[in-house]
């Protein structure tokens, strides 16, 4: 079987009838971002299938806009925590956080690609990612200061990321659920998160769910407030991607909304901007300071129009450096800082869909030997070692869950354009 044949096996495998799990057993449940990326794989091939994963995330969306981190649609008990510790209120039960809005970014890339016939359904996403941004702006930006806060770490979609050790300190680690811990027993205890880092995260979802919710509490009890560069990176691009859909299903007041919420971003993103590091960083909001850790998502504003030229340049030196110590590209943390661990998580791993981005990000600038480099690299990354969750850079050795979903889609993004350019 070739590669892509593979992948969609994968998809299809990982289906559950209109929705995909990002693998099965240790996430039986349908994800936001990673169904997001998922929908661009099925774009290569099928894009009522493509359209359907996103009407999903739809119907899992609050009546205030939220699209949240994971939809409950069928019961499953391989994975925690479940709804009975999320305790919301939704019709369709879901967690209460959000994830990385890559949601008006996927519909984009599949609205380029239907015909006529799928307008109706693409008007209908594009107002629920409407709906979505105006949540990320009155609910996570109510001072309108142009960057967005994550409350909990799982948001960021990069949860046990170093960046978040300090924030996460202030975050007690008293809980009033039991954590019986899943993940374990499909996955090697030392390529997860630790248990002290679980009680934090579960502290804060009883914190939250003891608030009902309501995002205005929410804002004034969270002890773990950060501008993710990750989020406020790909709003910003998200933001991009929803201007152009309105441009074909907006109207005109909608499309000022649109420019005056991005423009914000693109000045909140040159806040984020270290010069000392080279590189993007996220900032504590309570503390105020920037954290001073590179990351991979350190690279995503290359995803944003206004992303400034010496900030390109820096980010392609960063990669170069990667390249010259012969370590597979970019590792999620990079290496030399302290926190640094090459197979937990997200504190070393590679990461597919942050590559497929941030390729995405180069070429958008023009610094297509960079797009290419990283392009290859991923693919070689998972001919090599399979569809896993993650790859060790310094060993290229596949890690995590195996046959992920995330994971074919990007080796079906990758291989299409690979094929275009040879044919
Ligand atoms: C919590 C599904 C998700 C990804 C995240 C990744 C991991 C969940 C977990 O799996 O997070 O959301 O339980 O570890 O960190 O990015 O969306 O693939």
């Amino acid at each position: 079987m070739s590669l892509a044949e593979r992948a969609r096996a994968i998809l299809a495998a990982n289906d559950r009838g209109g929705y995909t799990v990002p693998t099965d057993k240790l996430y039986p449940f349908q994800w936001n971002w990673d169904s997001a990326f998922v929908a661009m794989g099925f774009a290569t091939f099928d894009i009522d299938r493509a359209l359907s994963e996103l009407e999903a995330l739809m119907r899992g969306q609050w009546a205030d806009g939220m699209i949240p981190q994971i939809i409950f649609h069928q019961p499953a008990d391989s994975y925690f925590p479940g709804p009975d510790v999320w305790r919301t209120h939704h019709a369709i039960p879901t967690s209460g956080i959000t994830q990385p809005p890559v949601f008006a970014i996927a519909l984009a890339f599949v609205a380029e690609r239907a015909g006529k016939d799928f307008e109706p359904r693409i008007s209908a996403l594009y107002r629920a990612a409407l709906a979505y941004h105006r949540w990320w702006a009155r609910a996570r930006d109510p001072g309108q200061r142009g960057i967005v806060a994550v409350l909990h770490n799982w948001e960021t979609g990069r949860d046990n990321s170093p960046e978040w050790d300090a924030p996460f300190a202030r975050v007690p680690q008293t809980t009033t659920t039991a954590i019986v811990r899943r993940d374990l027993s499909h996955i090697d205890a030392d390529m997860r998160p630790r248990d002290e880092d679980y009680r934090r995260y579960i502290h804060l979802v009883d914190r939250y769910a003891a608030l009902r919710w309501e995002p205005a509490a929410l804002w004034q009890s969270a002890p773990f407030k950060v501008a993710d560069i990750g989020i406020n990176a790909i709003l910003g691009a998200a933001e991009e991607a929803l201007g152009a859909l309105a441009l074909r299903f907006g109207s005109s007041a909608e499309r000022d909304e649109i420019a005056g919420r991005r423009a914000r971003l693109s000045t909140g993103l040159s806040d984020l901007w270290s010069e000392t590091s080279g590189i993007y960083l996220s900032r504590d909001l309570i503390s105020e300071n920037l954290i001073p850790i590179r990351v991979s998502a350190g690279f995503l504003p290359l995803l944003t129009e206004t992303c400034p030229e010496h900030a390109q340049r820096s980010l392609a030196r960063h990669l170069d450096r990667i390249l010259r110590d012969e370590l597979l590209p970019i590792p999620s943390t990079l290496p030399g800082e302290a926190g640094f661990e090459p197979k937990r998580y997200w504190r070393g791993p590679v990461w597919a869909v942050v590559n497929y981005l941030i390729a995405r990000g180069f070429e958008r600038h023009g610094l297509t030997d960079e797009a290419a480099g990283l392009k290859q690299a991923t693919l070689n990354a998972i001919r090599d070692a399979g569809f896993c969750e993650y790859f060790d850079p310094t060993t290229r050795q596949g890690l995590g869950g195996g046959t992920f979903s995330w994971t074919a889609a990007i080796a079906l993004l990758i291989g299409e354009e690979r094929l275009a350019l040879a044919a």
